[in-house]
């Protein structure tokens, strides 16, 4: 029987990449994102599966509910849902941070994927089928300067997906939350706000998570056997470890 996913944020970086893995893998999709261009590119060119597309953000409550509600028969039946879409914005000290940049992580990397989940959720459970696979980071678990706004919202990604975990129990449908660490995609470029230079330094002279790495994890994930729930995944490229904690010594 073909399974079908739901990957969002499937125009770049993990969840384009996903949307590869899963089509070569045989699964139909259902592939959202804002720019329908590289949606429009999807659909072209992965002729294998049976893709659907959805232009939608998902900040949006309103349409996030209309989109899965309408659903086509044919993709109606969704065995896994990609909790993908996301992003960080700026590196500055929080005194130093823009509130609006924190605004839209909140309500992308925190809201976006609780409106996904709950829309999603009740067939899951109705079918007693179903994963959800959520794009955390290691930003959730380990501090690091500038990383305020958008690690406290992947901590929540990590405390949601056990708490669903907990609701879930006795459904069984699974729940697993990848940490990857320093990846290169389009995050850095959209961190920086377009800053494309300061992007590229920040994976010069290192070797890289790819987004190829990552949908190899998350279907690995999905490709256990259903008695097996893999809760938390958390990957770094070689080059990256933990840095000493900073002392502040007055001389
Ligand atoms: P990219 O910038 O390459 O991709 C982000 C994706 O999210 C795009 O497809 C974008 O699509 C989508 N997206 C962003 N905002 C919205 C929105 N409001 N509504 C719908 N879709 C949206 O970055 P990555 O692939 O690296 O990031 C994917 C996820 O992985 C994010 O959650 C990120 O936080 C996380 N992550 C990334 C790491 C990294 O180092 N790269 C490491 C750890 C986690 P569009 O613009 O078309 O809407
Ligand atoms: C992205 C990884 O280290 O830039 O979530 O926060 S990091």
């Amino acid at each position: 029987m073909t399974q079908t996913a739901f990957i969002t944020g499937a125009t770049s970086g993990f969840g384009k990449a996903c949307a590869e893995m899963f089509a070569e893998k045989g699964w139909n999709l259902v592939l959202s994102g804002r720019r329908t261009d590289r949606l429009e590119d999807l659909q072209e060119s992965l002729t294998s599966v049976a893709v659907h597309t959805i232009q939608c953000d998902v900040r949006d409550r309103t349409k996030v509910e209309e989109i899965v509600k309408n659903l086509p028969s044919s993709h109606e039946d969704i065995d896994l849902l990609v909790n993908n879409a996301g992003l960080a914005l700026g590196l500055k000290p929080a005194q130093d941070a823009d509130l609006d940049d924190w605004d839209v992580m909140v309500d992308t990397n925190i809201k976006g994927l609780m409106y996904m989940t709950h829309a999603l959720l009740p067939k899951m459970v109705s079918r007693g089928k179903g994963h959800i696979i959520n794009m955390g980071s290691i930003a959730g678990s380990w501090p690091y300067p500038g990383g305020n706004a958008y690690g406290a919202t992947k901590a929540f990604v990590e405390q949601f997906s056990n708490n669903l975990r907990a609701d879930l129990h006795g459904t069984g449908i699974r729940v697993s939350n990848v940490e990857p660490g320093l990846a290169e995609s389009e995050f850095s470029v959209v961190r920086f706000h377009g800053d494309r230079q300061k992007a590229d330094a920040v994976y010069e002279g290192t070797q890289p998570l790819t987004p190829k790495d990552i949908a190899e994890i998350v279907f690995w994930l999905a490709d256990r056997p259903s008695h097996v729930n893999i809760n938390r995944l958390e990957v770094m490229p070689v080059c990256q470890s933990w840095a000493p904690f900073a002392i502040d010594r007055k001389a």
